[in-house]
């Protein structure tokens, strides 16, 4: 049965994490998978959940089936978090939420129910994008195909080739969309730019596929829900992929959600019987405890206030690391501007490295990035940040 069965590759990221396990050296540093540490090169327990847990821990409320579609309570919060409190789309009844196996498993759910909708629609991810985008929609049924998105010489977005190339796409393309902090390369689009792709999708009849993975981590929660803002006053029908993986450092236990907006209450209810097929055919139901203890925060004000806090906390020390890494590579001689690695936002950034320098990095000083000279700020601390700039420096001067 098994015996013609190939070997299918590692993931290009979460292979390099066996890798650095691997290494013995006292000195590595995986600035590979987009994970956030603390200070102390830790992952963190935030407090909020902590605190939520506790009281959980204490409730011990029983362990039922919960409703296909997930936790009623953490959907709206959901909700609200990607729509605004006050959203007019909410109030219509215009948007259906199903709690999700974090972003990845949101993403499935739409692209299943996407394909029973429209089957020979071809979908369309930015170039580069997080690879599992291409390997999703691919198992999903679909053909998929790149638009233009990053520009290795202005380390930012070749908007105007982006535009040209939307511009061109048939009616029904599916166009996923990075919310914020755009992985791998930390290129967003501007505000304005936003609304230029927006008034495309509705002018060419695109259907827009927005992922949320890291919403809090450039300039605030709500700042960095404007594509969604944007999506939602225009009218459109659209669908939002969502996580707390990162926001909440609950990578494991796979929060997340899918939202779409329909045109009315009728067709909500209609598109949410449909989504509730491809779950129940998927996995029936989702795991009760990570929803639960997100909802719990978001719906207590002073545990949503020290969550986002804490999301700040994470949010500016990345940052802190991206000056300081420029300032370190400056200090050390290194004569190339680096400046671009403060502009990029989220937890990424495309150093412009090629694959033998991070061959390089990881070989001579145990520094593992991805081969596409991707590293994650976000893994860089005051004890490791000398170490990490001395690497870069002696192979960018080299
Ligand atoms: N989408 C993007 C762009 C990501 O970077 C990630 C990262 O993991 C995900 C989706 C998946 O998130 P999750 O870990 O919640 O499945
Ligand atoms: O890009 C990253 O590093 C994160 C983590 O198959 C990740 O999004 C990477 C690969 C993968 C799942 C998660």
């Amino acid at each position: 049965l098994f015996a013609g069965v190939a070997l299918a590759p590692r993931d290009p990221i979460l292979g390099l994490n066996e890798a650095f396990n691997a290494d013995t050296r006292a000195t590595k540093v995986n600035l590979g998978v987009g994970v956030y540490f603390d200070a102390n090169g830790k992952l963190p327990l935030l407090a909020a959940v902590k605190e939520a847990e506790k009281a959980r821990l204490a409730a011990q409320p029983p362990r039922g089936y919960q409703p296909i579609e997930g936790n009623g309570a953490y959907n709206q919060a959901v909700q609200k978090l990607l729509f605004g409190a006050d959203s007019e789309l909410l109030a219509a009844g215009r948007v259906v939420t199903a709690q999700a196996l974090g972003g990845t498993g949101a993403l499935k759910i739409g692209a299943d129910f996407l394909k029973g909708l429209n089957a020979d629609a071809k979908v369309y991810i930015s170039d580069p994008s997080w690879e599992n985008h291409r390997a999703l929609f691919e198992a999903a049924g679909f053909v998929v195909e790149n638009y233009p998105y990053y520009d290795a010489a202005t380390r930012g977005v070749d908007f105007a080739a982006m535009k040209v190339f939307l511009a061109g796409l048939p009616a029904g393309s599916v166009i996923v969309l990075h919310a914020c902090c755009h992985n791998p390369t930390g290129a967003d689009l501007s505000d304005e730019e936003w609304g230029e792709v927006v008034e495309l999708c509705r002018e060419r009849g695109l259907v827009p596929f927005l992922d949320m993975a890291y919403q809090g981590f450039a300039e605030g929660i709500s700042e960095d829900a404007v594509a969604v803002r944007l999506f939602s006053a225009s009218g459109l029908q659209f669908f939002v992929s969502s996580s707390f993986s990162k926001s909440f450092s609950m990578y494991g236990e796979r929060v997340g959600a899918l939202s779409i907006v329909t045109a009315d209450r009728d067709e909500s209810a209609r598109v949410l019987s449909q989504v509730k097929r491809v779950i129940r055919t998927n996995y029936s139901n989702p795991p009760i405890h990570g929803a639960a203890v997100v909802g719990a925060v978001l719906a207590s004000s002073e545990l949503c206030a020290m969550w986002e806090e804490e999301l700040a906390g994470m949010r500016l020390r990345i940052r802190a690391m991206r000056e300081g890494l420029v300032g370190a590579l400056k200090e050390k001689g290194v004569a190339q501007d680096f400046s671009f690695v403060t502009r990029q936002r989220g937890m990424f950034s495309y150093t412009g490295l090629a694959a033998a320098q991070v061959d390089v990095l990881r070989g001579e000083f145990g520094i593992y990035a991805v081969s596409t000279g991707r590293i994650c700020l976000a893994a860089l601390n005051e004890g490791n940040l000398g170490y990490v700039a001395d690497a870069i420096a002696s192979i960018v001067k080299a």
